[in-house]
């Protein structure tokens, strides 16, 4: 044997014996090794790797510390959509969801559920390919997500090789990413004595650790996973039962929840969603609840599933933790539209492990129908990610003095005045883009995902960059120079240039997110496309009447007025215009190609549809000139199969229609949204 033969023998050793007790350390729980053992292995496999480069395979062990920093994540299309869960609000609702379970089976016999912990933390979907993870996205829409690749392997519970072997040639498995209670505490106290940044939850702290850049900085953090679904399975067989499949998976090394358990009818799946609520407080990990799922596989295909969400389970939330304190002080917040909200100020406390310092108090009808006063001792509601809320008042503890709340008569950002319109509950600052609060918001909003997805522009900068005076309205993002970004607080030349370049991208982008970022008040995302739909461009938008704003699907006429007077604001019209001057722009959807792409062909829809609904699908294609019918014909021109097409598929196959999949759909829509 050759001195270099001898070299890849022992790397091989090395890399073997560590997967081995990361395996029984991460996914098994029972190490068989000290930390200082351990540690040992790896860097006698560093030392070697460091002698012989030549030898470094991406799966070695070593080769999870991360990598240089990207510019952005590039969006990925799941092999298989992601579906969604449907809840159920109480103990009825489980044995509602039993019996519909029952009666679509045809069975009298008892059904046998899997019951798992809901993890709240990131869902996920990881690829193999040979046995090699080869990519990791974030869930995103359930179609297309982000590949977040360098961090994922980062995550030493998730294996760079599957262990063993019999797994499928391409295999997609699903679960949940999470930053365990302890670590996140640690992290948190760190941050703080730092004077860093500390995160609300475990759970924004996991999502914001994924979306890190610097996978680097990912490694640092004790991520961790569970698995619970696959998708693709490509060359393989995998079991034919749920729990038989986690079982399965967690031979490969994937790590997967140790408290689930099968149960044998709806009144022990009850039984077990108690059972857990009682542990809740002693794991090391957020749940928000339990996802019961029908065991056997063949069930779950009879069963199908809903648009998005599968009729074979079901997650049964854990109540909204509760807290008491007192409150402080209330403050009034001023949002994109003006509208006035008043936040609860707190005396910090821990609810379900995470301390709460405000709460939203929604609008001050709320307030006098909890008939709060400050000083009162309050009760507060956390559910998973949403904002506090104030959710009672203990009455007969109320101090001797306390101060009322009012609403203030002029804006706290602005000095503006207040209003509040007859018949309405929300109060609104008069001032417009007059006042600094509703610019900060609404340029936010303009930059944010949905809209032009400036990257790098976060909420921070908003506030320095109008503090300042730099920008006053979204326009002027498009004038900022590097001068003047590297004045402001951590702002270095490279982040100014970084912040620069996203802006430049941002500007070629599309109507419809153009029509969106404006933020006009009740134009949200799909009525923002139908517009840009409907009128192709902005011109024609901007000077439509109030009829013709109504023929746009979803617009009557309170969204109709709320979209003209938006354009009869000169300010508005200004920024408009500014924006265009300042390159801003986006395809114009051509009427032709609107509305006379697919004019005279006959469309047939079948199976089900699982990223966008039937209804929506129907929508669209009528809006490019098709007919969408019922049955198939030799006069119908293409036939869409979803999951689980019947007769309609085969009626098609046997008259030589074409047949498209839901994807190619799919393709074809966004191609002609402009
Ligand atoms: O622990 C979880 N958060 C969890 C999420 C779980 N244990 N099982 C899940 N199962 C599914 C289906 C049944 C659709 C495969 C899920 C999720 N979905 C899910 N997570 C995020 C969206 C959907």
């Amino acid at each position: 044997m050759t001195d270099s033969n001898n070299v890849e023998t022992e790397i091989e050793r090395l890399r073997e014996a560590i997967n081995h007790h990361n395996y029984l350390y991460h996914t098994l729980d029972t190490p068989e090794i000290s930390d200082v053992e351990f540690d040992r292995l790896f860097q006698a496999l560093k030392q070697l790797e460091a002698d012989h480069p030549e030898l470094i395979t991406p799966e070695s062990p070593t080769q999870r510390v991360g990598f240089a920093p990207l510019d952005a994540f590039t969006q990925v299309q799941h092999e298989m959509p992601m579906l969604s869960l449907d809840n159920a609000f109480g103990e009825e609702d489980m044995r509602d969801f039993d019996r519909r379970v029952r009666s679509r089976l045809g069975d009298d016999k008892e059904i046998v559920y899997v019951c798992e912990p809901k993890i709240d933390g990131v869902a996920v979907s990881l690829l193999y390919e040979g046995g090699r993870l080869v990519r990791g996205a974030t869930r995103g829409d359930g179609t297309t997500g982000e590949d977040i690749t360098a961090n994922v392997r980062t995550i030493e519970a998730i294996p760079l090789t599957l262990r063993g072997k019999g797994y499928p040639e391409r295999l997609e498995v699903r679960g949940e990413i999470y930053f365990p209670r302890s670590g996140f505490s640690r992290m948190n106290e760190e941050a703080e004595a730092a004077g860093q940044k500390v995160f609300a939850n475990p759970r924004n702290a996991a999502a914001g650790t994924l979306r890190q850049l610097d996978s680097r900085e990912t490694a640092k953090r004790p991520l961790t996973m569970f698995c619970y679904s696959i998708g693709l399975v490509e060359g393989g067989e995998m079991p034919d039962t749920q729990k038989a499949i986690l079982d399965q998976l967690a031979t490969w090394g994937l790590r997967t929840n140790p408290l689930t358990e099968m149960r044998t009818g709806v009144e022990d799946c009850i039984d077990f969603y108690h059972q857990l609520l009682e542990q809740r407080p002693s794991l090391d990990y957020e749940i928000d609840g339990v996802v019961f799922k029908v065991n056997a596989i063949a069930d779950q295909e009879t069963l199908g599933f809903l648009t998005r969400t599968p009729r074979w389970a079901i997650a049964h939330k854990f109540p909204a933790e509760e807290g008491v304190t007192i409150l402080r002080d209330v403050e009034f917040q001023v949002g994109r539209t003006g509208a006035i909200t008043p936040v609860a100020r707190l005396e910090p406390v821990k609810v379900g492990g995470v301390t709460i310092s405000n709460a939203t108090l929604h609008n001050m009808d709320e307030v006098g129908r909890l008939g709060l006063v400050i000083g009162d001792t309050v009760v507060i509601q956390r559910a998973g990610d949403v904002i506090p809320k104030v959710v009672g008042v203990v009455e007969d503890q109320r101090p001797a003095s306390f101060r009322r709340i009012s609403l203030p008569e002029a804006c706290p950002a602005c000095g503006s005045e207040i209003l509040q319109a007859e018949g309405e509950v929300i109060a609104r600052c008069t001032g417009g883009l007059q006042c600094s609060a509703q610019r900060k918001e609404s340029i936010r909003h303009f930059a944010s995902r949905l809209a032009l997805d400036i990257e790098g522009l976060g909420d921070k900068l908003v506030n320095q960059l109008v503090d300042h005076g730099l920008i006053e309205s979204p326009a002027d993002l498009f004038h900022l120079t590097e001068e003047q970004l590297v004045g402001l607080e951590r702002m270095a030349p490279k982040s100014a240039n970084n912040l620069l370049k996203a802006l430049a991208k941002s500007r070629q982008t599309t109507l419809p997110r153009f029509i969106y970022a404006l933020g006009i008040q009740e134009v949200g995302e799909s009525t923002a496309r139908n517009l840009a739909r409907h009128f192709g461009d902005m011109a024609p938008l901007r000077s439509a009447t109030l009829d013709e704003l109504q023929a746009v699907p979803d617009v009557g006429p309170v969204v109709a007025e709320k979209i003209a007077t938006f354009f009869h604001q000169e300010n508005n019209n200004r920024v408009i215009d500014d924006l265009i001057a300042s390159g801003v722009t986006w395809e114009v959807i051509s009427n032709d190609a609107a509305s006379d792409a697919l004019a005279g062909q006959t469309w047939v829809l079948t199976g089900t549809l699982t990223s966008l609904n039937r209804n929506e699908a129907k929508t669209r294609l009528q809006a490019l000139g098709a007919k969408v019918a019922g049955s198939v014909s030799s006069k119908t021109s293409f036939v869409v199969a979803g999951d689980a097409a019947g007769s309609k598929l085969t009626r098609a196959q046997e008259l030589g229609v074409p047949v498209l999949s839901e994807e190619a759909l799919l393709e074809l829509l966004e191609s002609h949204d402009g």
